[in-house]
């Protein structure tokens, strides 16, 4: 077992601070840090601060001290909550899952890996074949999954540029079966280079990204090409065979247009003809599909329409970002038909149970602020309010419940502020979903009004009728939201295209006839005639905003544990510790207030009957069955032969312990009296008693 660390270090649990105060939090975080702890609870929830450099706290030796240990046995650690998660899945039948949040770059997708990495050593001990390969998939599935999704910030030099939920599904023995990735919101402004030169040569590309258009406009997104194809060689080789698509994309970037005369021409044609051949289509039809599109006439006739020098523009970069996502998405699916539970009988094997890990872009505010961090900032409210209603609000309503004498916290609900980005009719996803739709060009500015006009009145919201004199923002191309985590003034410029997210179907139809089939089986809906794709779909805003509210039902009825992560500074630095950054971090993060709600509460609780089911063999009154009125008698007969009289508080159908220590009391009782009851019981089939 690890030791358990000395007062030097600070207070292990925010919960035993002498005062809860912003002082006192900050002073503790700011210690262990120096310290080199950088993980601290409050309870159950893990806060966490990136150290930016390799900490000797992950190998074997640790895995081994935190397995099957209860939380407080040992120093805070990321493996201590998985191994809680996993227990709790494993002991109560429950689905349970981990939520991992805080800002760019403070560590959630390193900190999803070590839990993967802890859940993958502790299972399965006998190394059976067939769950090793689960696990194996499970695991290697990130680092394919970065290689793609991931890019250079000026935030996180390795930023994930998707949001990941993963499923991982248990046997009732606790061992891995399979699993299941949602992706959330794939950024596709950013394209990618890096890739040996043979690779790249055979795919006409040269390794100077400055001669691509996209590589040299975008904000430097590096991948490493490398890794992602080697990866494929041994685990996904049917990747491979796709992943020439995404080099097209950096291939397109260089078709230009020119007008010529009425119409418009292609120059670049070599780019043309590589994509023709990478693709496995026509050059041909890669031209009419860059310089016209089919269009229904009201009469129902279908006609080729010729593209302005703009919509060739438009439907050239929208075709690149399509090839990307759908080519992102087809990864995904692929490890999840590899990974998916197959022939499961629970009838034969027992039930099924997930842990969820969820590790999603944290709040982002940028120098420029567009679309995409409207939608991650709103996706970080939706987990805030989650937060709130779980950990806070559920805390508060079951003492009530329950009878329990508890004080009132008050603390910030952003109920208020996920209405005013979700609501149907008002709010502002609403609000640009009615711009798209509406016939004619709405431009981004016209949207931008309706916002105004409709929205000035909301407490959350500043438009240019509130703050004529605010001269930090030019109005006409502005509006600012304040979030739960801070303002942040997005810029309205390219709102309406990101959420129409228009792609001609021209260009499905070209990549449905590809004589590619897996290219083919990304692109499904190719298959449709233009009068068959009259009916207008979702919006990327709508789309988003349904995935985020099903991943949130999904967390809302599992048993959660939370990882809250800090960025320590802006430089990356392993010493340097921020302190208004941090203290910014903690605020919006509530973490004051979480520790208030625990202090003032229980950290656990369990229903009299569950509570004397596990423990009544350590009490000589309640084993092997009570004679008392009522369980709740029954187990304040155990509480009282253990003298935890003054930790514990009755409720109406459960039982409230204050100290951890209580339960881990009771817990090693009972482990070292079941081999005794086992001997005895055999003895008594045996006739020998
Ligand atoms: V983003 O929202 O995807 O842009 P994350 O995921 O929160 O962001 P990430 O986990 O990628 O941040 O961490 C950023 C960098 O910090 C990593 O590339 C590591 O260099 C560094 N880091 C984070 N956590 C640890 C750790 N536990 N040990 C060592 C770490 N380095
Ligand atoms: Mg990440």
């Amino acid at each position: 077992m690890a030791e358990l660390e000395g007062l030097e270090f600070g207070k292990s649990d925010f919960v035993l601070l002498d005062e809860v105060t912003m002082e006192q939090f900050m002073e503790n975080l700011k210690l262990r840090f120096g310290k080199g702890r950088i993980y601290t609870y409050i309870g159950e929830v893990v806060v966490s601060v990136n150290p930016y450099r390799q900490m000797d706290i992950y190998g074997k030796d640790s895995i081994e001290a935190y397995r099957g240990r209860e939380l407080h046995e040992n120093p805070p650690h990321l493996y201590a909550v998985s191994d809680a998660a996993y227990k709790d899945m494993k002991r109560r039948a429950k689905d349970t899952c981990i939520v991992i949040s805080g800002e760019s770059g403070a560590g959630k997708t390193e900190a999803s890996k070590y839990i993967m990495q802890y859940i993958a050593a502790i299972t399965d001990p006998s190394q059976r074949t067939e769950v090793e390969s689960v696990k194996n998939v499970l695991l290697k599935s990130n680092c394919v999954l970065e290689a793609f999704g991931n890019a250079k910030t000026n935030r996180n030099d390795n930023s994930s540029r998707f949001g990941k939920y993963m499923d991982i599904n248990f046997n009732f023995n606790g061992d891995p079966t399979g699993g299941h990735i949602n992706n959330y919101l794939l950024e596709k402004v950013r394209l990618l280079y890096g890739g040996s030169n043979v690779m790249l040569e055979s795919l006409h590309l040269q390794n100077n990204p400055a001669l691509y258009v996209y590589t040299r406009e975008g904000a430097a997104p590096f991948y490493n090409v490398s890794q992602m194809i080697s990866l494929h060689i041994n685990d996904f080789k049917t990747c491979l065979e796709t992943n020439c698509h995404l080099f097209s994309l950096i291939c397109q970037g260089n078709i230009e247009f020119e007008r010529n005369g009425e119409s418009v021409q292609i120059i670049g044609l070599e780019a043309v003809t590589h994509i023709a051949e990478l693709t496995a289509t026509d050059p041909e039809s890669i031209c009419k599909s860059l310089l016209y599109r089919t269009v229904a006439t009201g009469g129902g006739d279908v006609i080729k329409k010729g593209h302005t020098k703009e919509d060739a523009w438009f439907g050239r970069d929208a075709f690149a970002k399509a090839l990307y996502e759908r080519l992102f998405g087809w990864i995904v699916s692929r490890i999840n038909s590899i990974i998916e539970v197959k022939d499961y009988n629970p009838l034969l094997h027992g039930k099924n149970t997930v842990i969820g890990v969820l590790d999603i872009y944290g709040f982002e505010i940028f120098d420029n602020n567009s679309f995409e961090q409207f939608c991650i900032n709103y996706c970080n409210e939706k987990l805030q309010q989650l937060f709130i209603e779980l950990i806070l609000l559920q805390e508060q309503r079951e003492y009530q419940r329950e009878g329990i004498t508890w004080q009132h916290i008050d603390y910030f609900n952003n109920n208020i502020i996920v209405d005013l980005m979700e609501q149907p009719h008002k709010g502002i996803i609403s609000i640009l979903d009615e711009a798209c739709l509406t016939v004619g060009r709405v431009t981004d500015t016209v949207c931008l009004e309706s916002m105004n006009t409709k929205l000035s009145q909301h407490p959350h919201y500043t438009s240019r009728k509130l703050n004529p004199t605010d001269k930090s923002m030019d109005f006409q191309k502005h509006f600012r939201v304040r979030h739960y985590a801070g303002d942040v003034t997005y810029s309205v410029e390219g709102f309406l295209d990101k959420n129409k997210d228009l792609l001609f179907q021209d260009f499905k139809r070209l990549m449905y006839n590809s004589a590619n089939p897996v290219l083919k089986d990304m692109w499904p809906d190719g298959k449709l005639s233009i009068t068959e794709v009259t009916k207008r779909p979702l919006t990327a805003a709508s789309l988003f905003k349904n995935s985020i509210v099903a991943l949130v039902d999904k967390l809302g009825c599992k048993e959660p544990y939370y990882v809250r992560c800090i960025k320590p500074n802006e430089m990356k630095s392993s010493v340097l510790f921020d302190d208004a950054r941090c203290q910014h971090q903690v605020a919006y993060l509530g973490l004051l207030e979480n520790v208030m709600v625990r202090r003032a509460g229980f950290a656990y609780r369990q229903p009299y009957a569950r509570f004397l089911q596990r423990y009544k063999m350590t009490c000589e009154y309640t084993w092997p069955n009570h004679l008392m009125a009522s369980d709740r008698d029954a187990v304040e007969a155990i509480v009282n032969q253990h003298g935890f009289q003054d930790d514990v508080a009755y409720g109406l159908t459960k039982l409230f312990v204050r100290a951890p220590q209580c339960l881990f009391t009771l817990e090693q009782e009972r482990a070292d009296l079941i081999p005794i009851l086992v001997l005895f019981l055999q003895k008594v089939w045996r006739g020998a008693l």
